[in-house]
């Protein structure tokens, strides 16, 4: 059983849903650009749900998969709306558009005109900010992961969940909730999680594959990284950089200073901290995070970036050492705003 918390019915279309999905003869899947676990595991569970009801599932990505997911199902059947776009009919064909963890239409990338032009359009997303862009919404702002959205409809439509489903639905819940650390997380995720055990999921093998395994070039940058924390405001404040010559010397790319900036926030006494990098464009990109009360997006703002109250993100001009000295201003300053307030 799920938890029971009344649903906003404008934004929550659950039968609506079920009766376009039944009615259709094609259904596009839709994840965000700059896809993450829950939009990729998401849609690739909802794929399986459907290629089960001999639906014809078609997968619509602006952007390509994160290597650290390459251990999912079905991957190669992610297309380009380019591609989607001109090889297919779809003006007569019975279509439906579902975007999946896609928070507004923006997030939909390249692939919002093809979204657009489908006949019905439906939505699946947990985002408080969604503005219920789509003909058909199914947004929970309560669920922790799309994937428990997903869920849901697939109980709705009385399917039993599959090993190759509960793969995907698991990398979505795990990957969104922070492995079951975040505040987001709830009872239903552990709910959902015991359906997944019970359909066969191999916790231990995917856990590791998606929390513990660590590319060599991230460990290269991190031994790289820690020499350069540094400790301010009575050791609240921490932070990490990165020069482009240490980025070039461990022949690491963006990519792989993913997780970094934790080392800074996980320190013992720290509540705000910030990774910063040199990019090969010259520009430095900065990575903020915060433990509550203390807050990260205010100073994101203020350097044209933006993020949650939490983790944010933004870019300043070079060189390094200067944009780093502007950085801590601006966090002093918000420490002190977090403190009053
Ligand atoms: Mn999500």
């Amino acid at each position: 059983m799920t938890r029971e918390t009344p649903k906003n019915p404008e934004r929550y279309q659950m039968q609506e849903l079920l009766s376009a999905i039944q009615k259709a003869d094609s259904i596009l899947l839709f994840p965000h650009v700059s896809p993450d676990g829950d939009t990729v595991g998401s849609t690739l569970a909802l794929k399986m749900v459907l290629e089960r009801m001999q639906k014809k599932v078609i997968l619509v990505l602006d952007g390509v998969v994160p290597p650290n997911l390459f251990f999912l199902p079905d991957l190669y059947c992610f297309r380009t709306p380019q591609d989607v776009g001109t090889q297919l009919n779809l003006k007569n064909a019975n279509a439906l558009a579902i975007a999946v963890d896609v928070a507004d239409f923006g997030r939909l990338g390249s692939s919002e005109a093809l979204f657009r032009s489908i006949a019905v359009t439906a939505q699946i997303d947990h985002h408080g900010t969604n503005p219920a862009f789509a003909q058909i919404n199914l947004v929970d702002e309560q669920a922790p992961a799309t994937a428990i959205l997903v869920s849901r409809l697939q109980q709705e439509l009385g399917l039993p969940i599959e090993q190759g489903e509960a793969i995907c639905l698991y990398t979505g819940l795990s990957t969104d909730t922070g492995n079951f650390v975040f505040e987001n997380t709830n009872a239903e995720a552990f709910q959902l999680m015991g359906r997944l055990m019970e359909a066969g999921l191999p916790l231990a093998k995917y856990s590791r594959l998606l929390f513990k395994r660590k590319d060599r070039a991230f460990l290269r940058l991190l031994s790289k990284t820690l020499p350069t924390m540094t400790f301010f405001c009575h050791g609240e404040i921490a932070g990490l950089q990165l020069s482009l010559q240490d980025m070039r010397s461990a022949q690491a790319t963006g990519e792989n200073t993913e997780g970094l900036v934790d080392y800074a926030i996980d320190a013992s006494g720290v509540k705000m901290a910030y990774f910063a990098r040199e990019t090969e464009s010259g520009e430095v990109k900065v990575s903020l995070r915060a433990l509550s009360p203390y807050r990260v997006d205010r100073v994101a703002a203020l350097f044209g970036g933006g993020g949650h109250l939490l983790a944010a993100g933004c870019t300043l001009a070079p060189p390094l050492d200067e944009a780093v000295e502007r950085l801590r201003e601006a966090l002093v300053k918000a420490r002190e705003g977090s403190l009053e307030a």
